[in-house]
């Protein structure tokens, strides 16, 4: 495999064909700097992840997915952001606690920055954990403007290998078009079994589908994406993306059980080991496994597209090169996968969470979506006549959300860490830290609380489905 972590004033990256990134310890010299300085330039790439496809996209310093970037938790980072994509553009940091003035939001939180222009983008990031960076200017994340951001813990568990896995996909653009307007004919895409599938009537059709021609880890697709050598004995920490802009997807390394153990980036109240992660559109997993035999197994992203046996690699021990790699079934049925009731050990239904002083409460029911609608909506609503939640600085806030439509919705909260605290009318006992959360379709409810206590401003709360987000599914969280 091509072993390709490259420190540069603590920047890892992989030059060429993308391969699985590992990390290695970040070194003394790059750990010691007070300021990680870096260029992100944004320029127009023709992605390429097999014959036969080529794509206009997008790209961070040529590569899709743009750099690994790693920082020491209390090292500053200070990224000159030089847009060359042809539009106005931004970097959101996704998951970070921020100055508001640095949160990338077009327009919001700043002038987006015009085609040719640079921006200085200057934080400490925080908190610590696995989290991610993308344009916030639409389509541009579609188009291949995203990529990971590791913050190092310096008390986390060491592991013997750190590997960051994006997993993302290349959509078809007319299919986005169709999707926005609610007239998509795309197939539906979720394996057998998910609970997407599930709450779905049969003929039931949304229109908000996007149809995509290539699934890739790290750029590149399966059977080309590098093999990942592991040895017996090893200890594997996966960090594992869902960059796609529209689909859950279901993680899963054959014959092995994966432990999971962030959320997110952030530590769980305690590991859970399960069969298959589950990756709502957005999120990050932080999960292991321990190598115990030699072998040749196929990490994959499941989905019953017809395309979907790309999304793989194959990670084995030395000698295994010519063996069949081991794969999963594509079925979900009888399988145990991560899920936020599993993670937060929820209680029985009509369960509530502990009580504590409120000071702000926002209920939302997340609507629209209908057949050759163009509309997802929040009380009726859509962005910018959304009803938006005021705070002041201390204050203890819960939203609470219902979802009357059929289709799951990954809810993310823009420089906050909240809290689950309930889902579908059980109380979590241990709340799960998130940026990020999927709200179950059909009636289903989730309750997020957490603490006004980031830097003023203005934060958005919104769908992180693209579609969803543009067809109005978006609010805000304003410092008074
Ligand atoms: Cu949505």
């Amino acid at each position: 495999m091509r072993r390709g972590a490259f420190l540069m004033g603590g920047i890892a990256s992989v030059g060429g064909a993308m391969s699985v990134r590992a990390l290695s310890p970040l070194s003394a010299r790059a750990a010691g700097v007070d300021v990680v300085d870096l260029t992100l330039t944004a320029a127009p790439l023709h992605f390429a992840p097999f014959a036969g496809i080529s794509y206009r996209g997008l790209a961070y310093n040529g590569t899709i997915p743009g750099p690994l970037l790693r920082v020491r938790h209390g090292q500053r980072l200070r990224v000159r952001y030089l847009n060359r994509t042809g539009a106005e553009s931004t970097i959101h940091w996704h998951g970070m606690i921020l100055p508001n003035a640095m949160d990338g939001v077009p327009n919001l939180t700043q002038t987006p920055v015009p085609n040719g222009e640079t921006f200085l983008y200057e934080f400490a990031p925080r908190p610590a954990g696995t989290r991610w960076y993308h344009s916030h200017a639409f389509p541009q994340m579609m188009e291949g403007l995203f990529g990971m951001i590791v913050v190092e813990d310096p008390h986390d568990e060491p592991a013997d290998r750190d590997l960051a896995l994006v997993f993302h996909d290349v959509a078809n653009p007319a299919s986005v078009e169709a999707a926005m307007k609610g007239v998509s004919t795309a197939p539906m895409v979720d394996p057998f079994g998910s609970p997407e599938l599930a709450a779905m009537a049969p003929g039931d059709k949304m229109g908000d589908e996007v149809a995509y021609s290539a699934h890739c880890i790290n750029g590149a697709c399966y059977p080309k994406t590098p093999p990942i050598t592991v040895s017996v004995g090893q200890k594997i920490r996966l960090r594992i993306l869902n960059a796609n802009p529209t689909q859950t997807r279901y993680v899963r390394l054959a014959g092995q059980t994966l432990r999971v153990t962030h959320s997110d980036g952030n530590p769980l109240p305690q590991p859970v080991d399960v069969e298959v992660l589950r990756v709502g559109v957005a999120e990050r997993y932080d999960a292991w496994f321990e190598v115990t035999k030699p072998g040749s197994w196929l990490l994959q992203g499941l989905s019953t597209d017809p395309r979907a046996f790309e999304q793989a690699v194959i990670v084995r021990t030395p000698g295994m090169e010519g063996a069949t790699p081991m794969g999963s079934p594509s079925v979900l049925s009888d399988v145990r996968y991560f899920t936020y009731e599993l993670a937060g050990a929820a209680q029985a239904v009509g369960s509530k969470p502990r009580a504590e002083r409120i000071d702000v409460s926002q209920a939302y029911v997340l609507g629209g979506g209908a057949w050759a609608s163009d509309r997802w909506t929040m009380n009726g609503e859509v962005w910018p006549q959304t009803q938006k939640i005021a705070v002041h600085r201390h204050d203890r806030v819960e939203v609470r959300f219902t979802n009357k439509t059929d289709m799951h919705h990954p809810m993310h909260l823009h420089g906050h860490v909240f809290e689950v605290v309930e889902i579908d009318g059980r109380a979590l006992r241990s709340p799960l830290a998130k940026d990020t959360a999927l709200v179950a379709p059909n009636g289903g409810t989730m309750t997020w609380r957490f603490t006004a206590d980031s830097p003023s401003g203005r934060w958005l709360l919104h769908c992180h489905n693209d579609i969803h987000m543009m067809d109005g599914m978006m609010t805000e969280v304003d410092y008074l």
